[in-house]
This record gives structure tokens, C-alpha cells and sequence, in this order.
């Protein structure tokens, strides 16, 4: 079986809308294999965001994350549940998610915009094994 990351961000959990995500997540067949509430630290979400380091939104991402706690998630589902979990999520700015995906139905601004989820493969291993080292390997 496959594994990815998923994050209900700060504004998901603030809504009370994380078990609404839990809930698609779990109706669409993945199965949780981690779940844990936490209020993430500078330091862990700029590794998580390095990609993102000396955009413009970079500052506000890293404030928008650390600011409440964030529900993590790991997923497990066929290969490339990555996908799958991109898929239920709809694309980053939710005026072009499509109804019936996460952001497309609940979200309304690219900044708060409810949810993560791995975008390949080797982003999965790479953010199981920065929030959960645990279940790296
Ligand atoms: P996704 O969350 O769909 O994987 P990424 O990884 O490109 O999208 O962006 C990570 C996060 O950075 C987004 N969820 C959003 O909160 C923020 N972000 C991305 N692009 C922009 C943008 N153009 N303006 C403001 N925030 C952005």
C-alpha cells in the first residue's frame, strides 16, 4: 500500500471542518494510518515549505501555518494515493476548485485554503519523515 501527507491547516481546524476532511478522506476508501493535532513550530514549517522560501507569500504561509493548530495526516490507500488525495482536494486557488472537491465546496481564498497534500510521490516520503519519523522508511 501507498502513503502521503496530509495537512488540515490552521483555518480547517479553526472551522471545525477537519472531521468534515477526515470524513471525504475516509469515504473515498484511505485509510488513516496517523492522525495527531499539533501546533507546528517555525522551524518545522519552513522545512515543509522550503520550496516556497523568498516568495512572495513566503512570510504569510509560514504565519497562516504556525498560528493554530493543524490536524496531521497520514493517508494509505493504491499507488499513487498522492493523487488521489490532490484529486479530493481541488487545485490551490479555490476559485478554479471544481464543486465536489474540498476547496471547490469549502474554501473561498488561495491563502486559506484548508488543506495540504503531498504533491508527488517523493514529497510523501519526504513529509511523512519530517512529521511523522516514525513511519519513515
Ligand atoms: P498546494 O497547497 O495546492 O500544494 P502549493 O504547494 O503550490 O499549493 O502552495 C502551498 C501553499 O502556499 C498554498 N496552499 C497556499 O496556501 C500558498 N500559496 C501558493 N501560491 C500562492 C499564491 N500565489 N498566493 C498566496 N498564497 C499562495
Amino acid at each position: 500500500m501507498n502513503r502521503t501527507l496530509v495537512i488540515c491547516k490552521p483555518d480547517a481546524v479553526e472551522r471545525g471542518l477537519a472531521g468534515e476532511i477526515v470524513a471525504r478522506l475516509e469515504r473515498k476508501r484511505l485509510r488513516l494510518v496517523a492522525a495527531e493535532l499539533r501546533l507546528l513550530d517555525r522551524a518545522t514549517a519552513a522545512r515543509h515549505y522550503a520550496e516556497h522560501e523568498g516568495k512572495p507569500f513566503y512570510e504569510g504561509l509560514l504565519a497562516f501555518i504556525t498560528r493554530s493548530p493543524v490536524m496531521l495526516l497520514v493517508v494509505e490507500g493504491p499507488p499513487e494515493t498522492w493523487r488521489i488525495v490532490r484529486a479530493l482536494m481541488g487545485a490551490t486557488d479555490p476559485a478554479d476548485a471544481a464543486p465536489g472537491t474540498i476547496r471547490g465546496d469549502l474554501a473561498i481564498e488561495t491563502t486559506e485554503n484548508l488543506v495540504h497534500g503531498s504533491d508527488s510521490a517523493a514529497s510523501a516520503a519526504r513529509e511523512i519523515a519530517l512529521f511523522f519519523p516514525a513511519l519513515a522508511g
